[in-house]
């Protein structure tokens, strides 16, 4: 697969984690950066909050810039040391490890969102066998999103959250299509009754049906490109995400993400 990696720059952790981190002088004066993978590059102006798994573990790597750490899954910064993202080829260097329930709360940066600042939040479905482990959320085209952040707001207590953390985050119309018109996710969740991330059988259906319609009737609705066809956008987003080096390319062979998660 050939994902593209948005830095999502952390602004403050959690206050336990900020004081696990404090005295690392590994980590003291860097900037970190949770690194999502995603295949929707041009959805990064619908940005509401970033997902990790509670029960993952992460690690914070040095990188090729030696004033930038990754934060994200060792297996992603095995691969990434051989992508040239990494001090040195072949090369990976952890100066902190985390579990993911030490990062709810965290605030970060998103790149291109209408939020200048969301939270990083708890998701069941996240997958320590794909990608970074670090999942950015778009409910307004993502139905897995959508149904994870319907579950949040219902049940605060139940994921340890701060009802903050999502109150003030609606989705975003960014893309428009003839059929789910420019909130594909709420709307498929809704004419499917879908209810919660749990519903994975119906989640699968939606984020299929959606993928393909915006990818092919899909029109952006924001940003420098609105008006354009969002085949013809993606590439050029990407790129100019990857020149202001608010991304990087990031590949990952399908039959190995296969291979070790199953
Ligand atoms: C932003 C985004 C916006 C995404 C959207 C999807 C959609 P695929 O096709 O199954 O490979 N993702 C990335 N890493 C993980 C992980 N470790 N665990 C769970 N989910 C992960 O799916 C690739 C997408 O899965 C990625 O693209 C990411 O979410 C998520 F509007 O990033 B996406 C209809 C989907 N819409």
């Amino acid at each position: 697969q050939d994902y593209t990696c948005i830095k999502l720059k952390v602004l403050e952790f959690a206050p336990e984690t900020q004081a696990a981190l404090t005295g690392n002088k590994e980590v003291e004066g860097k900037q970190i950066f949770m690194v999502a993978a995603t295949l929707r590059p041009e959805t990064m102006y619908g940005q509401t909050n970033c997902f990790v798994g509670v029960d993952i573990k992460y690690g914070i790597f040095k990188t090729r810039n030696a004033d930038e750490l990754f934060l994200m899954t060792e297996r992603a910064a095995r691969n990434m040391a051989f992508q040239n993202l990494s001090p040195s080829n072949g090369e990976i260097v952890k100066v902190a490890d985390l579990v993911g329930r030490q990062l709810i709360g965290t605030t970060i940066k998103a790149p291109l969102s209408t939020y200048p600042k969301v939270y990083v939040l708890p998701m069941d479905g996240v997958l320590a066998t794909k990608g970074t482990g670090v999942v950015t959320s778009v409910p307004s085209d993502s139905p897995d999103d959508f149904a994870t952040l319907t579950d949040l707001k219902k049940k605060p207590d139940y994921y340890k959250i701060n009802p903050e953390w999502v109150a003030s985050f609606d989705p975003v119309p960014i893309i428009s299509t003839p059929t789910y018109g420019n909130l594909a996710a709420p709307t498929i969740c809704a004419e499917m009754k879908i209810n919660s991330q749990k519903d994975k059988a119906q989640l699968a259906l939606a984020k299929d049906a959606v993928y393909k319609d915006g990818f092919y009737n899909g029109v952006m609705a924001i940003g420098e490109h609105a008006g354009k066809a969002v085949q013809e956008a993606k590439p050029l987003i990407r790129q100019h995400l990857i020149n202001i080096g608010e991304a990087v390319p990031y590949n990952e062979p399908e039959n190995l993400v296969m291979s070790r998660s199953g």
